[in-house]
């Protein structure tokens, strides 16, 4: 295994004569491993040498893979004592701050990512027309989701959109706000809820967790400038991905 000095499994993985370059390559074979759970945090992974030699590749290449990793929160760098697999993913959400996932990723240097599970459109659901305050069978957009963050899954959206503000839910390339953004109906103002949940087999699955792990739905209701609702996104997060961080400030009648 990667993390037993002086044996690495799958090292025939590693194909010199693919498109894909080697250092890519030597990246989702690590990714991999953490996602089968055969590397866990806190794990070091050989040295550079001893990795190079073991898969027959240069030093540089190795060193590149590596560097790709620390980046994307995957590895952690320890001065002195190497890379090791990075503890988890966590990454903290102010709850005031209206943002994309995209844009909390990047904030963080994580790499933002979407793998689509569903895109529809058609008449409202009474659910959803409730939701954003649509007339009855109004149009919407759906768009379901698996967000990653440097290639770890975070994440399960579902978003609802009225179709004036997104007639066509293939538009959706990676973000959805920067679309809307992009049409003039940026998202200003929003409301959200959030509690606890256990994950089914499915969500764990996709969010690769133990099956009924700790999870978190959460609800966003945003509204544009003009007061109308221009999404209804309901998710379910990893439990142990995120910290939502929420500023208090004493009322004005309590000074
Ligand atoms: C966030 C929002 C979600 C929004 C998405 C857009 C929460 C709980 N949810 O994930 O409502 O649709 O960002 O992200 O924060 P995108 O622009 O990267 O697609």
């Amino acid at each position: 295994m990667l993390g037993q000095p002086g044996e690495i499994e799958g090292s025939a993985s590693l194909d010199e004569h693919s498109p894909t370059p080697l250092y890519l390559q030597l990246q989702r074979l690590i990714q991999d491993r953490i996602r089968a759970g055969e590397l866990e945090a806190d794990e070091a992974l050989p040295s550079e040498r001893d990795l190079a030699r073991q898969l027959g590749i240069s030093r540089v290449t190795v060193r590149k893979a590596l560097a790709g990793l620390v980046e994307k929160g995957i590895l952690i760098q320890r001065w002195g004592s190497g890379n090791f697999i990075a503890p988890s993913m966590h990454v903290e959400q102010a709850l005031s701050r209206l943002s994309s996932f995209t844009d909390d990723m990047q904030a963080r240097g994580l790499t933002p990512g979407a793998i689509v599970i569903e895109r529809s459109s058609g008449p409202s659901s009474p659910k959803e027309m409730m939701a954003l305050g649509l007339s009855p069978g109004e149009p919407v957009s759906r768009l379901q989701r698996l967000r990653l963050a440097g290639g770890i899954p975070m994440a399960i959206e579902h978003a609802v959109v009225p179709a004036r503000y997104l007639p066509d839910p293939d538009a959706v390339e990676s973000s959805l706000y920067a679309v809307l953004i992009a049409n003039g109906y940026a998202p200003r103002r929003a409301l959200q809820r959030l509690h606890a949940v256990l994950l089914t087999g499915n969500q764990a699955k996709l969010l690769q967790v133990p099956a009924a792990g700790p999870g978190l739905y959460i609800e966003r209701r945003s509204f544009l400038e003009s007061g109308d609702a221009v999404e209804f996104t309901s998710s379910y997060y990893r439990g142990d991905a995120y910290d939502f961080v929420a500023e208090l400030t004493i009322g004005e009648r309590d000074r």
